[in-house]
């Protein structure tokens, strides 16, 4: 069956690249599959133990989901350390998943920069935890910004390997059941998930360097569009945004080499619902001092009521406090089921 899963780190504020590589995706889906939106406050101490208003970044995350449209009567929102099988199951996935697989992680080299020595043993660890945010709910499809992608396929490597070293105890239990692996149907306990990647705008970039992914850890904070930015602030940062001399081209295969190009042509193309050919077949030929103010309106209009009502659903903590405590209690509920699955599948004693 399939279910939908994604998370956020509280860690700073969302920018745009969240939004579109992920929030904005989230809400069609709701429609078709049962979802779980979480807060991953897990994964927030990965890099940075302390934090000062962790709490209050929390709601923000939660606030940006319901602003955008996530129905908690729908969907699970929640966040991460609520429920304890994701810690739990972490642990069983550090014991499947290799140290040669996370020495690998792109994320984990950046992050860690130099000084790998010193780094957390969680900031190593943290894609054996989102593969156990994913599957202790036995979710088939998580939508992510392109940078989750190996992430993803590291999720599905711990799937493979725990299905495979594991077959005959999960055949025994009667556990086991079809899992569809791309084209192919194998059986095991856990599925392959499969990552929702899609549209123009699955890498936002940087407004200061197209080559640089649009990050809240990026000092310059006209790097980035945050959520929480007024029209004055969007339309500043967009009229700032380092473009090159040319005028857009007719057709896409002309932003090539031209990443600053690209990377607005991508923002204005998901905003507007549309493909990047598509803008192009508007704005080829025209100069970006035509094509930004167009931008900053769409930007204004389309993140404008998203923001004013993540602002009104922050004045009220409660509320949003019940959501996560209710969402919570739902999502423990499948969690249970899993590691109950998964320890008598390991020969674990349990009641
Ligand atoms: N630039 C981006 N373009 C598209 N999608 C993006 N995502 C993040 N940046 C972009 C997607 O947002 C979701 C949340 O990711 P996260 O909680 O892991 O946030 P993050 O990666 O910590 O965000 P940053 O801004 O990239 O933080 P730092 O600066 O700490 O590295 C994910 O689905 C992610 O793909």
């Amino acid at each position: 069956t399939p279910r939908v899963l994604s998370g956020i780190q509280p860690t700073g504020h969302l920018h745009l690249g969240n939004y579109l590589g992920a929030i904005r995706k989230f809400l069609p889906l709701q429609d078709s599959y049962p979802c779980l939106f979480c807060v991953v406050d897990l994964h927030a101490i990965t890099a940075q133990l302390v934090h000062d208003d962790l709490a209050a970044q929390t709601r923000s995350i939660a606030a940006a989901y319901l602003a955008a449209g996530i129905d908690p009567e729908r969907s699970i929102i929640f966040n991460q350390s609520r429920v304890s099988g994701h810690a739990e199951l972490a642990w069983i996935f550090n014991c499947v998943a290799r140290i040669g697989w996370m020495n690998r992680m792109t994320q984990f080299k950046d992050k860690a920069g130099k000084d790998r020595e010193n780094a957390s043993l969680g900031l190593l660890a943290y894609p054996s935890l989102m593969a156990a945010d994913i599957l202790v709910y036995r979710a088939t499809h998580v939508p992510v910004g392109e940078d989750q992608k190996q992430h993803l396929e590291l999720t599905r490597d711990i799937a493979i390997k725990f299905n495979n070293d594991l077959s005959v105890r999960i055949e025994a239990l009667g556990l086991g059941k079809p899992i569809a692996m791309g084209e192919e149907t194998v059986h095991g306990y856990f599925p392959i998930t499969e990552p929702i990647i899609e549209g123009p705008a699955t890498r936002v970039m940087s407004l200061k360097d197209g080559t640089k992914k649009m990050s809240k850890s990026d000092a310059s904070d006209l790097s980035r569009i945050n959520l929480t930015d007024d029209s004055e602030g969007i339309a500043r940062k967009i009229k700032k945004a380092k473009t090159d001399p040319d005028s857009l081209p007719s057709e896409e295969a002309g932003l090539q080499g031209r990443p600053e190009a690209d990377n607005l042509v991508g923002i204005y193309a998901a905003l507007a619902g549309t493909s990047k050919a598509a803008v192009l077949s508007d704005f080829g030929g025209k100069q970006f001092s035509e094509f930004k103010p167009a931008l900053v309106d769409l930007a204004v209009s389309a993140l404008g009521p998203v923001t004013a009502e993540m602002r009104r659903l922050m004045d009220d903590p409660g509320h949003i406090d019940a959501v996560l405590k209710a969402g919570g209690e739902k999502a423990n509920a499948i969690a249970e089921e899993t590691m109950r699955d998964v320890k008598s599948i390991l020969g674990m004693l349990q009641d």
